[in-house]
């Protein structure tokens, strides 16, 4: 029987016909260094848990660190544009589009949203350039999904403050220039939450690193240890006080990680059709076989959908705007589908889909963390619950 030439996700979704031509530059210049730079040493990066650190400067000159900020040296990217960097990245690898993620959405962001004009002019330009490194605390040892309940506190000292406290699983702490921090102030509640910019070389501020994660192991993770820290009043961000200060920040990355999840999807499918194609068993190439192409027929379904919604989302955020239960939305489905993506082709590569020779595994045991951080696929389903019923099953 003939056999015809396979159709591409790209042209099985057809999505080029709606977007600019300059969506489509930016989408083929990250997708290009992601090819060049990237992948030929993914495994390795993995395997030795290490970042790329020499890639910042080639990652800041394409824009993309702070892509969807205006001004201050940022690129204004529109949200597709930044989308679809972010999912070119991730289809190289998760901790490379967290890096960028926690950089845009965790560190700039709130500089950008909540900070003054002196410290906007002071550290966003570098950030946006790769100069200055930055991270993001919000969670501790003992509160992740219910940040509300974090301990660490900053105490009004003078004209200053003094932090102390603990942040665990924090992105790119033992690389960073500076932190982010949100802490309470004094011995108040929720509502007393400020975030500061911690910097590194402060007295008492250190970010060991978390050692043995079998997911993200090209991204480095650490904590932020706060003993005593005297962080002077002009690094508090003065603009927003309570918890949707942080929570805010997490609208931002969780839209990114929407999009970006779909391109270690990407990454899963493509890698699973060759594979079948080439791979025989009973005398033909496992491709021919039903319950394969079962399963492939449903990753294009699902990446097809999850991408269509990423855009109309997006579409939406750049002109009336969107809310972050519709982000919850969007970050749960993508996700979601992406690791079971990730899990299905692991399976349709048999024995071969546990090597790191084969992109798989490492996007599949990637993808644990994303499900996990910037709101657990519980926490979301729980907020589009409650969204959705007007009942509150925290
Ligand atoms: P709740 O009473 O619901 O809200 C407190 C205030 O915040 C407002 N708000 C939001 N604002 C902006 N964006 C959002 N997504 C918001 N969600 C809530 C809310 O309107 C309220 O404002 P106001 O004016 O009335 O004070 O707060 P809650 O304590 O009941 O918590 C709600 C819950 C559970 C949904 C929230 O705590 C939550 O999202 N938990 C998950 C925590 C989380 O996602 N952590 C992520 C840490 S960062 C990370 O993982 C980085 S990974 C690296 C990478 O990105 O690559
Ligand atoms: P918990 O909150 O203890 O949750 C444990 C389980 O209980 C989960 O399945 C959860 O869904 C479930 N659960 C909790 N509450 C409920 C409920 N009410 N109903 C039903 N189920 C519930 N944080 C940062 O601040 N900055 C970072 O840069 C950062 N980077 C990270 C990088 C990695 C690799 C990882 C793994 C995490 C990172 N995080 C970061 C932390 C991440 O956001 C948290 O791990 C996440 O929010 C979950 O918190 P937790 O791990 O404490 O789990």
């Amino acid at each position: 029987m003939a056999v015809n030439e396979p159709l591409s996700l790209d042209d099985l979704i057809a999505i080029d016909s709606l977007l600019s031509e300059e969506e489509k530059l930016i989408r083929a210049s990250v997708r290009r260094f992601v090819r060049e730079r990237y992948l030929p040493r993914s495994a390795e990066l993995f395997a030795k848990e290490q970042f790329p650190t020499d890639l910042i400067p080639m990652i800041a000159e394409m824009g993309i660190l702070g892509g969807s900020l205006k001004g201050y040296g940022c690129a204004g990217m529109n949200s597709v544009e930044y989308g679809l960097a972010l999912q070119e990245l991730e289809a190289g690898d998760s901790g490379l589009r967290s890096f960028v993620s926690v950089q845009g959405s965790l560190a700039m962001w709130p500089i950008w949203k909540y900070g003054s004009e002196e410290q906007k002019q002071r550290w966003l330009p570098k950030m946006a350039a790769g100069e200055i490194i930055g991270c993001f605390g919000l969670t501790e040892p003992d509160a992740g999904s219910d940040p509300a309940a974090m301990k660490t506190r900053a105490r009004k000292d003078g004209d200053g403050y003094v932090l102390t406290g603990t942040k665990m699983w924090i992105t790119s702490s033992p690389i960073a220039h500076l932190a982010v921090v949100w802490a309470k102030v004094d011995d108040g509640d929720a509502s007393s939450i400020r975030g500061f910019v911690v910097e590194r070389g402060m007295k008492g501020f250190e970010t060991p690193t978390v050692h043995g994660k079998m997911s993200l192991r090209a991204s480095p993770t650490g904590e932020i240890v706060l003993n005593e820290v005297r962080v002077p009043a002009e690094n508090m961000l003065p603009n927003v006080q309570g918890l949707k200060g942080a929570l805010g920040c997490l609208t931002q990355a969780r839209f990114g990680i929407a999009w970006g999840a779909l391109g270690a999807a990407r990454a899963c499918f493509e890698s699973v059709v060759s594979y079948a194609r080439e791979r025989v068993a009973f005398g033909g190439p496992i491709a021919a076989k039903q319950l394969v192409q079962q399963k492939i027929a449903e990753m294009a379904m699902e990446i097809a959908k999850g991408q269509i919604m990423g855009l109309h989302y997006a579409r939406l955020k750049d002109s009336t705007g969107i809310t972050p239960v519709q982000v919850s939305l969007c970050k749960k489905n993508n996700v979601g589908v992406a690791l079971e993506i990730a899990r299905s082709a692991r399976g349709i590569l048999g024995g071969n889909g546990i090597l790191l020779e084969y992109p798989v595994i490492r996007h599949m045991l990637n993808l644990e963390s994303v499900y996990t951080y910037e709101g657990t696929d519980e926490v979301h389903t729980l907020i589009l619950g409650n969204a959705l019923t007007g009942h509150n099953a925290f």
